[in-house]
């Protein structure tokens, strides 16, 4: 059988499992009909209601029992269906059929997450993003439960909870939600400097993205690959996304948090539902056993990245994200990953933190799913055939048959029966290990400082300002001098011109040293000064492909763009930038001074996508205005108008104005950026193609300090 008819299979899998009720007859959950749903059973139609009425308590105690526990982080997400197919076969390094065979479409479902927040918490909270696969192979499901950042906060499972803690809303006042800014957070961050690379990258823009669809993704650990010979291959794995890495600035998130909390999960959607299918590449850096030792760090601390100019990323693939769930519950909620769940070819490296999780997670399944037979969920359910003895259980969807249930039987033929690792049956790699039994760290763990610098020193400009502002922004939040101080001490020493930014924002002086031993958390029993990070190193002087300012600046297609007009607006104007920019697969979204319908100035009438009191700026990634004289007398009255420009000016996005519209121009900020580079008065729409595609002229931003929004 194909892989091809494999793929079609699962998705028949699935649908046999769909049910709606179009056309059908409302029944009971045992299949009764029922002849009224909204009126109880009573004594009477003024009387009690009856303890015998089957269909209320029914409707009833189905509805106490809807919600089951949310994950604990990653509660907010937003899932998708696709597929993944291999263009390069990684053969010489693992046997793993989906490594290897580039004739696949192997499905795929994935989930995107935000960690901190609950599971109504907005979008667009500052916070690393869950980038969780899960690959349903022929032989068996591989999950790649990863983030949109490389490294991850501690390097030791044992500390996850700590750090949850942290950051979560304090215990006492259960505030702030879905909010990395407050004293209990900074506390244990400046306590524990394994944090602080993670830290940066959470203080950068890739903390606050324009869209899930462009976001890297990283599978953070170091894993193995195992090829035929059952020889190991270090490796770590890349998700690039097509449409690049763009994100949008802290003041446009707050705002976008307010104005639209499901920005994020809205746009993955409806860009799905248009037939614009987010795409990324996956890529692999893979390290050869005998280079384990190799660098200045230790390729199995999680707080590490090994910079793509050390270790190239070889393309190997590509995931496409086609189809949006039928039911977010059904699919995105009872979606259960597991870092445990590989396939013969990939095994796991001794990361600490990775071993950690190949416990946590199927732990984590049980108590939210509730049952050893979570697998059996559709969405969890693998491609390849399984058959094993485990029985019994909450839920058993399946109905095993014959006698046995226990290996080696004869009784059942000695069935189901085991594969040899040249069948493909898993066996472990075989490391060898000669250690003691110790509660400690390797002090190969110890430099805090290099990468954190490394990834400051490789951000642009306008970057690094988003940083500073960032820092300034979060410890301005917190309440407690001692910890701030001990921040900026700790800011200092990934880079003092940063620190001294921060300090000057804050109102802090920066400490001399700082009085708290760091890493007091290592044991009781270790010598604190063998613990503390090392001097700063300098490996590598700048990565680039750290800074997102050399992602991809190619398309527009999904892009927002707010066309502002009332009655009478240019039709020659607007059906030129229309043709233009729809070539391009922008999304045109006309707003209106009121909702229903806008005329043009040749008396066509168009339905209107929002009515300016009900959007924000914050919503579009770029605004063209048309001429038409009573078109653009009316925008003038509205002053929300007027804001809304000035926000879009304020945020570096590319304006376009035709005719008449500059008139609008003069009554706000834009006056003063006739010359700006993504300014376009009776320009060529090209050009404005050309500035969105940019995503932002981050040139502007010294110069819009003084815009009042
Ligand atoms: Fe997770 N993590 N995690 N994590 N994680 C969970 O599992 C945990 C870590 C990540 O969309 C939980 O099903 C421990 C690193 C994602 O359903 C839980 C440790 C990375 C998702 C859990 C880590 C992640 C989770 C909560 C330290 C990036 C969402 C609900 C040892 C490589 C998956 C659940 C989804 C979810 C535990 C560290 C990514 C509690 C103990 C590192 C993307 O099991």
């Amino acid at each position: 059988m194909s892989s091809k008819n494999n793929k079609s299979e699962k998705i028949l899998n699935l649908e046999k499992y769909m049910v709606d009720g179009n056309d059908q007859r409302l029944t009971t959950r045992q299949g009764v009909r029922v002849n009224d749903t909204n009126n109880s059973l009573k004594s009477g139609t003024r009387g009690s209601s009856l303890l015998e009425d089957f269909i209320l308590r029914e409707k009833i105690t189905s509805f106490d029992h809807e919600r089951i526990p949310e994950r604990i982080v990653h509660a907010r997400g937003s899932g998708a269906h696709g597929y993944f197919e291999l263009t390069e076969s990684l053969e010489q390094f693992s046997k793993a059929g989906i490594l290897t065979d580039t004739s696949r479409k192997t499905p795929v479902f994935v989930r995107f997450s935000t960690v901190a927040g609950s599971k109504g918490s907005p979008d667009l909270a500052r916070d690393v993003r869950g980038f969780a696969v899960k690959f349903y192979t022929e032989e068996g499901t591989w999950d790649l439960v990863g983030n949109n950042m490389p490294i991850f906060f501690i390097q030791d499972a044992m500390k996850f909870p700590d750090l949850v803690h942290s950051v979560k809303p304090e215990p006492n006042k259960e505030v702030p939600q879905a909010a990395s800014a407050h004293d209990t957070f900074y506390d244990f961050v400046s306590l524990t400097t394994e944090t602080l690379h993670n830290h940066i990258w959470a203080m950068s823009d890739r903390a606050i993205p324009r869209s899930l669809r462009m976001m890297e993704g990283f599978g953070i650990h170091t894993f193995r690959l195992i090829n035929k010979k059952g020889e190991s291959y270090f490796v770590k794995f890349h998700w690039k996304p097509l449409l690049g890495v763009h994100s949008v600035t802290w003041d446009e998130a707050v705002k976008i948090n307010g104005a639209d909390s499901d920005f994020h999960r809205k746009d993955l959607w409806d860009a799905i539902e248009a037939g614009e299918f987010p795409q990324w590449e996956l890529g692999v850096q893979i390290i050869p056993e005998a280079d384990e030792h190799k660098y200045d760090f230790d390729i199995l601390d999680p707080t590490k990245l090994v910079p793509e100019e050390m270790v190239p990323v070889k393309i190997i693939g590509k995931m496409t994200l086609n189809r949006n769930p039928e039911n977010f519950f059904a699919e995105t909620e009872q979606v259960a990953f597991l870092p445990g769940n590989i396939v013969p070819g990939i095994d796991f490296s001794n990361d600490p933190l990775l071993q950690g999780r190949l416990f946590s997670y199927r732990d984590t399944q049980l108590s939210r799913l509730g049952s050893p037979n979570f697998h059996q969920i559709p969405i969890n359910q693998p491609l390849a055939n399984t058959h094993h003895n485990q029985r019994d259980g909450h839920m058993q969807m399946n109905i095993p048959k014959g006698q046995t249930a226990y290996f080696p039987n004869t009784l059942g033929g000695g069935c189901p029966y085991l594969s040899k690792f040249s069948e493909g049956g898993f066996s472990s790699y075989e490391e060898r290990i000669d250690a003691n039994k110790i509660r400690s760290r390797s002090k190969s763990f110890s430099d805090h400082f290099s990468q954190p610098a490394l990834f400051y020193r490789s951000l642009s400009k306008w970057e690094q300002a988003h940083v500073a502002e960032a820092y300034s922004f979060e410890l301005g939040k917190c309440t407690h001098k001692h910890i701030k101080e001990r921040m900026l001490w700790l800011i200092e020493q990934i880079d003092e011109d940063l620190a001294k930014i921060v300090s000057k924002n804050i109102g802090l002086t920066i400490p001399a040293k700082i009085d708290l031993p760091i890493n007091q958390a290592i044991g009781a029993d270790s010598n604190v000064a063998d613990f503390q990070p090392g001097p700063k190193k300098i490996y590598l002087d700048k990565s680039p492909a750290l800074s997102q300012a050399n992602t991809k600046f190619e398309s527009i297609a999904t892009r927002q763009i707010a066309v502002l007009v009332a009655d009478g607006f240019s039709s020659t104007d607007f059906n030129k930038m229309k043709a233009a920019l729809a070539k391009r697969k922008a999304v045109i979204k006309l707003i209106a001074p009121t909702g229903g319908k806008v005329t043009d100035d040749d008396k066509n009438e168009y339905d209107i996508d929002a009515a300016i009191s009900t959007t924000e700026s914050v919503l579009y990634d770029a605004v063209y205005i048309p001429g038409g004289k009573n078109s653009v007398k009316s925008l003038l009255n509205h002053s929300k108008y007027i804001k809304f420009i000035n926000e879009g000016l304020k945020h570096c996005k590319a304006i376009a104005l035709d005719n008449e519209a500059e008139q609008l121009f003069d009554h706000s900020y834009g006056k003063e950026f006739k010359d700006d580079q993504a300014i376009f008065i009776n320009g060529k729409p090209q050009d404005f193609i050309n500035a969105i595609a940019k995503h932002r002229n981050w040139d502007r931003m010294d110069k819009v300090a003084h815009i009042p929004v």
